[in-house]
């Protein structure tokens, strides 16, 4: 139960889809209160954290009046509309904001998931859990090919569109970036699969935005 007058958010250093989320308060500077889940410990799933959350999963924010936001793009709509004088993230006009959802969408569903995919469905410790939730899933270590020839997939479609635009929603850094700069890390750090050097301009864009000061969050 949040008993503060600010949010709290649960989340784990662990957590790539945490990791979205701190780079979004830290791009907007907003400092917020935060609580540590342990995975490790698989504390998501106790009958404390489980009242929070029914899905078993980080992040989440607690409002000061008790309610549970969870699932990432709900948490930073959450925080863009509470925060009106931070940076925006998630567009300004009609446009842009519907440009920043595609573009996130298209990072999230064609990069981001299936590192997810290859990684819970191959890696020991997550043997029994290839989806995070409250349902067990086994793993099929087998499709973890697959995850690879989509991601590098993923890293040839976003080439073409870096290409052509300074960030990846268009001339505004917004959430399509941190979700694309999380999937290269995460790529990297849990399957070994790297920006293959003729993605030139991927590998600027990733040199630009890994430098700025959020990105270590
Ligand atoms: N769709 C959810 C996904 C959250 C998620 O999968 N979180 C992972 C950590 S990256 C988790 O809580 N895992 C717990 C587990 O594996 O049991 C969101 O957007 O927040």
């Amino acid at each position: 139960m949040n008993t503060t007058a600010a949010p709290i958010l649960y989340e784990s250093k662990a957590s790539p889809n945490a990791r979205r989320v701190r780079i979004f308060l830290a791009e907007k500077d907003l400092k917020i209160p935060t609580l540590a889940v342990d995975l490790g410990a698989k504390e998501q799933f106790s009958e404390a954290y489980s009242a929070i959350n029914p899905r078993k999963q980080v992040p989440t924010l607690v409002l000061a009046n008790g309610a549970s936001i969870g699932e990432v793009t709900a948490i930073w709509r959450y925080l863009e509309d509470a925060y009106p004088d931070a940076v925006p993230l998630l567009g300004t006009t009609p446009e842009t904001k519907a440009l920043v959802t595609m573009w996130e969408r298209r990072a999230e569903l064609d990069g981001f998931a299936p590192v997810m995919e290859g990684v819970r469905n191959t890696v020991e410790g997550l043997k029994g859990r290839a989806l995070s939730g409250p349902h067990a899933y086994e793993q099929i270590p087998e499709i973890a090919e697959r995850s690879k020839l989509r991601i590098s997939n993923f890293f040839a479609d976003f080439e073409l569109r870096l290409r052509v635009v300074p960030f990846v929603a268009g001339d505004e850094f917004s959430v399509a970036d941190i979700t694309t700069l999380v999937t290269i890390d995460f790529a990297s750090g849990g399957m070994g699969v790297t920006i293959p050097e003729e993605c030139t301009a991927l590998k600027a864009w990733y040199s630009k935005v890994s430098s700025r000061p959020a990105s270590k969050a």
